[in-house]
């Protein structure tokens, strides 16, 4: 099944049923048995979506079972048609009941899922929607948990919830919940678009899949022109040229809309709109290529993180970002360490925002025992399954990431990487690579490696990413030789791979206001110097594709002895959004560009 973001038209209809829910905590898991699910004894109001940690501060580090419930009534004019619902993000596992039968069970937060509920629901009174959401922190997942051995490099560094990856855990129901409905006799169920450039013209490749075997006929309108579909088992294609297309590119993000209809004679049954770009990627060399030109990254890694929403959907904090992404001259960011907001895809078609867009694979470590690495394979492998069925159709997306910083053997004080992980790393990898090309055979696929980890794992992929902390984790205080060992590396890579390279992560923690002469750690003189020397040497490097800040704006982590006031300073800009020296530093060295 697909994972089309649902919509109203004349033959669709949606209903989104977030808001204030009811809340409760159920960390002796005896919801269930006592039939919470009908109503809850002793409901707190939480709003939906967001986080729960910074709402009630029982709530603040709880990764345990908790329990949503809403009741909605059923919009009569729905009534002869198919009903869903769909939870947008629920992080990490979740329940859903409708008037007290299971409908869905999902685990991995970030991405959507979906349940048919007709069936259970009811027209004449109303329905009472339950869901249940827990984070916790397993050896099995995707982020994985510590387990024992401590795991991935924030749990090397220790810190409280424990995790293995260096943000804080929010949990909860982080994007809307919607009802939606469609035709009952067929609808259109996934639609992929491809595009390609011949001379000046687009070509548009669209193919549809109707539910249930769908065996009539249809068309596509695109730019004004339309084409015919004939369904087979569900399936149809075809192929439309727009003559002097206007290729979508940052500076003229241009989008053209799309519409699928099904139709029986001159009576359309449903219809499905979407706005595409008209864009190729691809790598040659050491070069990326963005519609036949080479491009280069500049941007950061980002994550979605604000006070009191937490993790949860916030508009305002997304519509701000991109005008500082704009401001600061960034062409592009990472969506660092999971899957981001529909919305935000949307904006970033619209605004002209390349995405490198990767899983929740943040933390893997693989000298953890064979049958984690099992699990986590599988659930690795659904996120890139939803992800892709997700933002497939979106421009801007220009590269799927599959991890961040797999570990292959201690790091931090410890010694080379060890050859047996190493070699379930590329297992591992080989097998996602090619599930990745499979799902979508017109992107490249990355991974992003981590300072002192395995090498030979980037020979797998299309584009070397590394993260990189010369100056910083190691040579500490010391930027001029941080930025030798820097060059260095860099010409080792190109020649080893000659793939293009991008510096998907380089910062260091600046308190905001703290300022020292000569320049020293923490201060914002020293975040300044350190990010000039890496934009230097990557100035130098034909074959640097790309330049990404750690972090955009500082972000919440767990308590830790290594994070002041549980909280990553690496921002360009404060978590409020305002620029630190870094940022007007960027500005002037990316806005002219
Ligand atoms: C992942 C990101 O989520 N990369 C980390 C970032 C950080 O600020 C974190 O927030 O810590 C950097 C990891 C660097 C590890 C360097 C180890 C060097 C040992 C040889």
């Amino acid at each position: 099944m697909g994972l089309l973001r649902p919509q109203q038209n004349a033959h669709r209809n949606l209903l989104d049923i977030s808001g204030l829910w009811d809340f409760q905590m159920d960390p002796g898991e005896e919801g269930e048995a006592a039939g919470w699910f009908r109503a809850l004894p002793m409901p707190r109001p939480i709003v939906v979506p967001c986080s729960w940690n910074d709402l009630y501060d029982d709530a603040r580090d709880y990764l345990g079972l908790a329990w949503y419930l809403t009741r909605i009534w059923a919009p009569a004019g729905w009534r002869a048609q198919r009903v869903f619902l769909r939870i947008g993000s629920a992080n990490y596992a979740a329940k859903v009941w409708v008037n007290g039968t299971v409908v869905a069970e999902h685990q991995g937060g970030h991405l959507p899922f979906v349940a048919e509920i007709g069936p259970q629901l009811g027209w004449d009174q109303p329905n009472v929607i339950a869901i249940t959401v827990e984070n916790k922190q397993l050896l099995g997942r995707v982020p994985p948990g510590p387990g024992e051995g401590g795991g991935g490099v924030a749990g090397v560094l220790g810190g409280y919830p424990a995790t293995t990856y260096d943000f804080f855990p929010y949990a909860g129901l982080h994007r809307q919940v919607v009802l939606y409905s469609v035709p009952a006799e067929a609808h259109i169920d996934d639609v992929t678009v491809g595009t390609t450039i011949e001379g000046s013209d687009g070509v548009v490749n669209v193919r549809v899949h109707a539910s249930g075997g769908y065996a009539g006929q249809g068309r596509v309108r695109l730019n004004g022109a339309e084409t015919e579909l004939s369904f087979q088992a569900g399936s149809a294609e075809a192929t439309l040229r727009v003559p002097s297309a206007r290729f979508w590119a940052p500076g003229s993000p241009h989008l053209y809309p799309l519409t699928v209809t099904l139709a029986d004679g001159q009576r359309s049954t449903d219809s499905y709109s979407l706005e595409i770009g008209i864009r190729t990627i691809a790598v040659r060399g050491s070069q990326l290529l963005l519609n036949g030109q080479p491009v280069k990254l500049t941007g950061f890694g980002k994550h979605e993180d604000f006070p009191l929403s937490g993790r949860g959907l916030n508009l305002p904090m997304w519509v701000r970002d991109y005008e500082l992404l704009r401001w600061v001259g960034a062409n592009s960011y990472r969506t660092t360490h999971y899957p981001y907001a529909e919305e935000a895809m949307d904006l970033a078609d619209r605004l002209g925002v390349l995405v490198i867009n990767e899983i929740p694979a943040v933390g893997l470590n693989f000298e953890d025992p064979p049958e984690a690495t099992a699990q986590r394979l599988a659930q690795a492998t659904r996120q890139l399954q939803e992800l892709i069925a997700r933002d497939k159709n979106h421009p801007s997306t220009i590269l799927w990431n599959v991890a961040n910083e797999p570990m292959g053997g201690p790091l931090l004080g410890g010694g080379p990487p060890v050859p047996e992980a190493a070699e379930a790393g590329m297992r591992f990898f080989r097998q996602i690579y090619d599930e990745t090309r499979r799902l979508d055979p017109t992107r490249p696929v990355t991974m992003v490696g981590v300072q002192g980890g395995p090498l030979e794992w980037h020979g797998i992929f299309d584009v070397v990413c590394i993260n990189r902390y010369y100056g910083w984790y190691t040579q500490a205080g010391r930027l001029d030789e941080g930025a030798e060992t820097l060059a260095r590396e860099l010409d080792e890579l190109n020649s080893r791979f000659g793939k293009p390279i991008i510096i998907a992560e380089f910062g260091t923690d600046t308190i905001p206001g703290v300022h020292a002469q000569p320049a020293e750690m923490w201060t914002e003189e020293y975040q300044v110097e350190f990010l000039r020397r890496y934009l230097d040497i990557a100035a130098q490097r034909p074959f640097m594709a790309g330049m990404h800040v750690w972090n955009f704006a500082d972000f919440k982590t767990g308590q830790g002895t290594s994070r002041a006031a549980g909280m990553n300073f690496k921002g360009a800009f404060t978590r409020d959004r305002r620029p630190k020296m870094a940022a007007h530093f960027l500005r002037s060295r990316w806005a002219q560009l």
